[in-house]
């Protein structure tokens, strides 16, 4: 969860470029002849979110199908022009293509990707009824993403007819500092009016492990086969795939652990319908009788072993449009984006051996909440374009970063009250009615404030 339609709509250039290379070594370029992949459409995520951006996914959206489609054309006009015998044989035992198979292992390898496994592309039963139950129960707490679609979510063939496997790929991201409480969200006088995002948020590891998927999806196409990159989209459920492509088990936390490595990675896949031998699920050691996550989520949002009330979890309260729910304000520290608790807290993780890549893009994670607030709409859209907030309405920065200054703020400072004061004119009820709650919390009256601005 975390990026932008805009920052999808930049990367589409160079995705774009993906297509247009298979174009043009295809020897007799013809229009898809796919109409399932040629009709796709994007589909609305949170309601009302399409009025901004005609995208959502999570994070998808228009530029993410356009992508995919453009990637999944590509290797169907490839697939039309390749005779049976161009295509890479499947004459290993059982059918599967074992030399394709390492030649992706080893490409995933010099690509730096962190962990690559392979699955069958049999529909997640499993997953989908805990969608509905989650739905059901109420705990997915208004969110879309994979819920909008329980069943295309969790089908690879919904996305790609024919699907047959999945090239399951992991990427690292910097794990935070445990030694900086306000990367923790802990407030104290260290992180006074500074603000922080979730660790992988800070840099994009999202488009890396994408792009590098896309360099195996290109390998498949040569070879004649369709394949389809997905990362953190609406259309498949990213962790089930990396659990059954054996790269890890589900934590209690929800989230996927990888063996000696732990949780600070994101997930993708390439789905092709080429024949790969899948991986048996991970079955050594895993979070046996720790529940520290459980303990250390600030909300108690983690309500039983591998099961979130998204209703309660910051992440998602970050995200989600509306007023941010008054008895979760100050649990929510000095938090903007994202929570990384329920990670920090896991022993794992701590023995990780890999030190994340830092990708050049770098985005906080501390954020002067101040000048944050006092940044035109234009400023905030432009610097926050990758993440994902309600509706991409930069009043929900606003929003967040509020409550964030109410918890964290330095009264006696400046700059504090002029942000405050600029936040209780904002055209938006939400913006001012967060402005007065972060004005109590610090104990500054509307007397000084209206001084102030006078
Ligand atoms: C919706 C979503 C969210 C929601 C809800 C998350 C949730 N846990 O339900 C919100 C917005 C809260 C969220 C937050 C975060 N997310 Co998110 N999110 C997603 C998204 C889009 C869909 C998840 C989904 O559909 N899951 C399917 C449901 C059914 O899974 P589930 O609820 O976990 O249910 C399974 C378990 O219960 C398990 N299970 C069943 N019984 C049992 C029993 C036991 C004992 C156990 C342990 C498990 C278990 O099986 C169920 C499935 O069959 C994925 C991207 C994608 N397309 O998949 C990213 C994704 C899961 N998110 C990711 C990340 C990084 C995060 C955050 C860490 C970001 C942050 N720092 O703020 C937090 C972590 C919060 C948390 N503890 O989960 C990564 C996870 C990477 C990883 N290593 O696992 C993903 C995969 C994105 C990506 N492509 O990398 N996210
Ligand atoms: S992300 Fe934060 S609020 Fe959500 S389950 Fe983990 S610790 Fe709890
Ligand atoms: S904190 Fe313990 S229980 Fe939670 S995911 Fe990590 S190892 Fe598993």
């Amino acid at each position: 969860m975390s990026r932008s339609p805009r920052f999808l709509a930049r990367r589409l250039t160079r995705s774009f470029a993906v297509g247009v290379a298979m174009e043009t070594t295809s020897k007799n370029w013809r229009k898809s002849t796919n109409p399932k992949l040629a009709l796709r459409q994007p589909r609305a995520d949170q309601p009302g979110e399409a009025e901004n951006s005609a995208e959502a996914d999570h994070p998808g959206g228009v530029a993410e199908d356009t992508r995919a489609i453009e990637v999944a054309k590509a290797s169907w006009i490839e697939q039309e022009d390749a005779d049976a015998g161009q295509r890479s044989s499947s004459d290993d035992i059982g059918g599967f293509d074992s030399g394709l198979r390492a030649q992706i292992e080893s490409l995933a390898g010099n690509l730096g990707i962190d962990a690559v496994g392979f699955a069958s592309a049999e529909p997640f039963l499993a997953a989908r009824d805990a969608l509905k139950n989650r739905q059901d129960s109420g705990l997915n707490g208004g969110m879309k993403f994979t819920y909008s679609d329980p069943v295309a979510a969790t089908d690879p063939s919904a996305s790609l007819p024919g699907a047959r496997s999945l090239v399951v790929g992991a990427m690292a991201y910097r794990a935070p500092l445990a030694s900086r409480p306000a990367e923790a969200g802990a407030v104290d006088s260290t992180s006074r009016g500074v603000g922080v995002s979730a660790a992988y948020s800070v840099s994009d590891a999202y488009s890396a492990l994408e792009s590098r998927l896309g360099e195996i999806a290109s390998l498949l196409c040569s070879k004649g086969w369709q394949a389809l990159v997905t990362v953190d989209k609406n259309r498949l459920v990213d962790k089930e795939a990396a659990v059954r492509a054996g790269i890890g088990w589900y934590g209690k936390n929800t989230l996927v652990l990888i063996p000696r490595k732990g949780s600070w990675f994101v997930l993708g896949s390439v789905i092709t319908d080429a024949p790969l031998e899948p991986n048996n699920a991970y079955s050594g050691p895993a979070c046996g009788r720790c529940s520290k996550c459980i303990e250390a989520c600030p909300t108690g949002a983690i309500v039983a072993p591998g099961v979130l009330d998204a209703s309660k979890c910051l992440a998602w309260l970050l995200e989600a449009p509306g007023d941010f729910p008054e008895e979760h304000r100050e649990a929510l520290g000095n938090r903007i984006y994202g929570c990384d608790d329920c990670q920090i807290a896991c022993p794992p993780n701590g023995r990780q051996e890999h030190g994340g890549s830092d990708y050049s893009d770098r985005l906080g994670p501390d954020i002067d909440l101040a000048e944050l607030l006092l940044s035109s709409d234009e400023e905030l859209t432009i610097r926050f374009a990758r993440w994902y907030y309600a509706k991409n309405q930069p009043r929900y920065l606003r929003r967040n970063a509020l409550v964030a200054l109410g918890n964290c703020g330095d009264p006696a400072s400046e700059r504090t009250v002029e942000a405050l004061v600029a936040s209780l004119s904002h055209p938006s009820p939400m913006v001012r009615s967060h402005a007065e709650w972060a004005a109590r919390k610090l104990g500054i009256s509307q007397k000084c404030l209206s001084t102030t601005s006078s």
